[in-house]
C-alpha cells in the first residue's frame, strides 16, 4: 500500500518550500497563493469525506469554469477519489448518462443547474451539491462552500498509488455510447512531469489559462503543469482575444490553446512582435494547426508555435522540440517515454518510416481501459500496451510525425470532439426526417464545422425545426452550423454513405461567406 497520493505529490501539493509562491491570478482581483492550494484543496477534500466520499468512488463535476472548480478537483485527488469532469455544455440527456454510467458518489452542478440535475443525481443514486464562487457580489455560493471546514490542520492525503483511479473522462465513440476513459494517477503524474521538463517550465512562468477545465487540454496539461513546476497562471473564465493581449502585456510568459485561439487572436492588430515580446513560448493542440496560421503567426510575432499531438485517453503524446525546429504541419516527437508507431490499419503489422498508417502510442501516459467497457477496451487497446489511436500518420526521416487524417469518423470543432453518428442517431429521431449524414467542412473559425446532410420524409421540414429539435438532446457545440436537404445521399456498392463525396459537395459553405 502506498504511503503518499501519488499525482498530488508528483504535482507538489502540500510543500511548505513553496508555500508564499503565487498560484493564480484572477481577473476580479484575487490571488492564490500556493498555500493557499494547499489549504483550500485540503479542505474541499475533508468536506468530501464528510460527505462520505470514500477513496475510488467518484465525484462528477459539471461547473462553469472557476478556482473553487480547480480547488474541487485538487481536494478530490488528495481525498483518494476520482474526479470525472463534464463539459458545461451537456445538456441533462446527456449528463443522464454519464452519471448513470459512472455512478458517482457525488455530482457537482452550478447551483442554477440544481433542479434540473437533482432529479438524475437521485436516479443514480448520487448526493447533488452545488459549488458557486466565493466572491461577494451578489454570486451564487452554492451548498459545497458551505460545507467546507474552517481548516483543514492537521490534514493528510488519503495515500494512492500509481495505478490508483485518478479519473475519468468520457469521449464519445464512433460506435454507440460515450466511454469513460479511466486515467491513474501515473498516467496524470507522469504526463504532467515530462510536459514541464519538455517545454522547460519553471516556477519563473505565467501561463495564460484561458481553456475550458474541463478537458484533458485545460485540466491535465495546462494546470498541471503550472502545478508541477510551481509556476503561475492568470486564470480567465473564458477565450477572450483582447484580454489575452492584456495579459501578454502584464508579464505572462506562456499561452496554451487550441488553434481556434491562435486564428482568432490573429485577427487583433494588437498581436504585434512588441505585444508577445515577453512571451516565452505559444503551445497548440487538440486540433490541427493549419500551416498557415503557423506561418502567420511567425511573422507577425516572431514566434514559432509549439504544435503538440495528445488524445483523452492518452494525455500528450508528441510535441514540437523547445529548441530545434519547429515544423509547421507537424506535431512533432514522441515524449520521452512515450513510443509511437505506426501500423498497417488493417493488419496491425508495424510498417517502416515513410509511410501513412494508423498511429500507436504506448507509454506510462495511456490509460488502462474504458470504464466497464472490456470489450471496447479490448478493441482500441492491445495486449501489449499499445494503443490504437484512429489518427493516420507518419513519420519521416528525422523522427517528425505529422498526422495525415483519421480513421475514426469524428469532427474536431474549435477543439471539441463531435462524433457524427452520435449527432446523426439524434436527427435520424426527429419527425419528418428519413436519414441523416453529418460530415465536417473547413470552417474559418472552428477548424471544421458541423454539417448535417438529411433526407426529408416530410417535404416541409426547415433548417430551423432540425436545429432546434436537437437543443434537448446535444450541447450546443455538436448541433450542426447548417442544414442541407437532398433527395438520397450518396453511397457505394457497399450501401456505404460516401461522406467524402458529401464534403466535395459543400466544401466550400463556411470559407466563401465572411468570417
Ligand atoms: C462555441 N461554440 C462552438 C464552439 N465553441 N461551436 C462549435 N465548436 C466550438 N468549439 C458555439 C457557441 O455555443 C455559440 O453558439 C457560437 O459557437 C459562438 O460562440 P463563441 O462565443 O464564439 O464561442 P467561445 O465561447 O468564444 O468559444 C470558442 C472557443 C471554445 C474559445 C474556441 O470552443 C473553446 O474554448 N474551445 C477549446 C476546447 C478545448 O479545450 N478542447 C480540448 C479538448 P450560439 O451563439 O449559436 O449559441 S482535450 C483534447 O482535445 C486532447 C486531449 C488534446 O490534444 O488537447
Ligand atoms: P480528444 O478525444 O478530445 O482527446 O481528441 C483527440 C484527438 O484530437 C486526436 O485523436 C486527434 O485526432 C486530435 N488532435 C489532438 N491534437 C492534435 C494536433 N496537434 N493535430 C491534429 N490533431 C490533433
Amino acid at each position: 500500500m502506498s504511503e503518499t497520493n501519488h499525482l498530488s505529490a508528483a504535482l507538489g501539493l502540500g510543500r511548505a518550500d513553496r508555500a508564499e509562491r503565487p498560484f493564480a491570478s484572477l481577473a476580479d482581483g484575487r490571488r492564490y497563493s500556493y498555500g493557499d492550494v494547499d489549504a483550500v484543496s485540503a479542505r474541499f477534500a475533508e468536506a468530501l469525506r464528510g460527505l462520505g466520499v470514500k477513496p475510488g468512488d467518484r465525484v462528477a463535476v459539471q461547473v462553469e469554469k472557476s478556482i473553487e472548480a480547480v480547488m474541487l478537483i485538487l481536494g478530490t485527488i488528495r481525498a483518494g477519489a476520482a474526479i470525472l469532469p463534464l463539459n458545461t455544455g451537456y445538456t441533462t440527456a446527456e449528463i443522464e448518462y454519464f452519471v448513470g454510467n459512472a455512478e458517482p458518489a457525488l455530482l457537482v452542478c452550478d447551483p442554477a443547474r440544481d433542479a434540473a440535475l437533482r432529479p438524475v443525481a437521485e436516479a443514480a443514486g448520487a448526493r447533488l451539491e452545488t459549488l458557486g464562487v466565493w466572491r461577494d457580489d451578489g454570486a451564487a455560493h452554492g451548498s459545497l462552500l458551505a460545507l467546507l471546514p474552517e481548516t483543514a490542520a492537521g490534514f493528510a492525503e488519503t495515500p494512492r498509488g500509481p495505478d490508483d483511479l485518478a479519473a475519468i473522462l468520457y469521449t464519445s465513440g464512433t460506435t454507440g455510447r460515450s466511454k469513460g476513459a479511466m486515467m491513474s494517477h501515473e498516467n496524470l503524474a507522469s504526463n504532467a512531469l515530462t510536459l514541464k521538463d519538455y517545454w522547460r517550465f519553471t516556477a519563473d512562468d505565467v501561463l495564460i489559462h484561458a481553456l475550458p477545465i474541463f478537458h484533458t487540454h485545460g485540466l491535465f496539461v495546462a494546470t498541471n503543469v503550472v502545478l508541477a513546476a510551481g509556476a503561475s497562471m492568470l486564470f480567465r473564465e473564458r477565450f477572450e482575444p483582447q484580454s489575452v493581449l492584456d495579459d501578454m502585456a502584464a508579464g505572462a510568459t506562456a499561452l496554451m490553446g487550441v488553434p481556434t485561439f491562435y486564428t482568432r487572436l490573429l485577427e487583433e492588430p494588437g498581436l504585434t512582435r512588441q505585444a508577445a515580446a515577453g512571451m516565452r513560448v505559444f503551445i497548440s493542440g487538440s486540433a490541427p494547426l493549419l500551416a498557415e496560421t503557423h506561418d502567420r503567426w511567425h511573422a507577425r510575432t516572431g514566434h514559432a508555435i509549439l504544435e503538440r499531438y495528445g488524445m483523452t485517453e492518452t494525455g500528450m503524446n508528441t510535441s514540437n522540440p523547445y529548441d530545434g525546429e519547429r515544423r509547421a504541419g507537424t506535431v512533432g516527437f514522441p515524449l520521452p517515454g512515450v513510443e509511437v508507431i505506426v501500423t498497417d490499419p488493417a493488419s496491425g503489422a508495424r510498417l517502416p518510416d515513410g509511410q501513412i498508417g494508423m498511429l500507436e502510442v504506448r507509454g506510462p501516459n495511456v490509460f488502462s481501459g474504458y470504464w466497464r467497457m472490456p470489450e471496447k477496451t479490448a478493441e482500441e487497446l492491445r495486449a501489449n500496451g499499445f494503443f490504437i489511436t484512429g489518427d493516420l500518420g507518419t513519420i519521416d526521416a528525422r523522427g517528425y510525425v505529422s498526422i495525415v487524417g483519421r480513421s475514426k469518423d469524428l469532427v474536431i470543432s474549435g477543439g471539441y470532439n463531435v462524433y457524427p453518428k452520435e449527432v446523426e442517431g439524434v436527427i435520424d429521431a426527429l419527425p419528418g426526417v428519413a436519414e441523416s449524414a453529418v460530415i465536417g467542412l473547413p470552417h474559418p473559425d472552428f477548424g471544421e464545422g458541423v454539417t448535417a446532410v438529411v433526407v426529408r420524409a416530410d417535404p416541409a421540414l426547415t433548417e430551423q425545426a432540425v436545429v432546434a429539435g436537437l437543443a434537448e438532446a446535444l450541447a450546443r457545440f455538436k448541433q450542426p452550423k447548417r442544414v442541407f436537404f437532398v433527395d438520397a445521399l450518396p453511397r457505394n456498392t457497399m450501401g456505404k454513405v460516401q461522406k467524402a463525396a458529401l464534403r466535395e459537395r459543400y466544401a466550400d459553405t463556411y470559407t466563401s461567406r465572411a468570417g
